[in-house]
């Protein structure tokens, strides 16, 4: 069995996170979501409007999402790896070369964007209206 990790905020879900979940899915059999958590976020400057358990509950609505572990730092992913038993590690190519140092351990895939949306974006254009 193939197992695949991936990072991140996944806050206002849309269609570009699915479209990753999607593709990290078809990646192998089982996928790992790693969620940075609500403290994490802070530390990214990110201001979620969903918080880690209500963002946690979404994406474990997803079906091709097996498990959902809080990212809590920077520094955990090579444990993350070793603990899940991870193939490979799979991001956004926004995040292409940044994490590299994994090659040692796993596969490192950075998948393309999808372009023209983004939670940013929707906070934007909600703001507007
Ligand atoms: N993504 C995408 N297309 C979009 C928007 C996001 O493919 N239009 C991808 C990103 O490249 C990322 C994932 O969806 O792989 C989650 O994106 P974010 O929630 O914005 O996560 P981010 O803030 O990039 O956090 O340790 C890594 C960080 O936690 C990643």
């Amino acid at each position: 069995m193939r197992r695949v990790i991936t990072y991140g905020t996944f806050d206002l879900l849309h269609y570009g996170h699915i479209r990753l979940l999607q593709r990290c899915k078809d990646q192998g059999d089982y996928l790992v979501v790693a969620l940075s958590s609500d403290e994490f976020n802070a530390g990214k400057g990110k201001q979620c409007y969903f918080s880690y358990e209500e963002r946690k509950h979404m994406l474990e609505a997803i079906r091709y999402v097996d498990l959902v572990i809080p990212e809590d730092n920077w520094e955990q992913k090579v444990t993350d790896v070793e603990k899940y038993h991870i193939d490979t590690f799979v991001m956004g190519d926004d995040w292409e070369g940044k994490f590299d140092f994994l090659k040692d351990k796993c596969e490192v895939v950075y998948l393309p964007r999808t372009p023209e949306i983004s939670t940013t974006r929707i906070k934007t254009e909600l703001g507007k209206s």
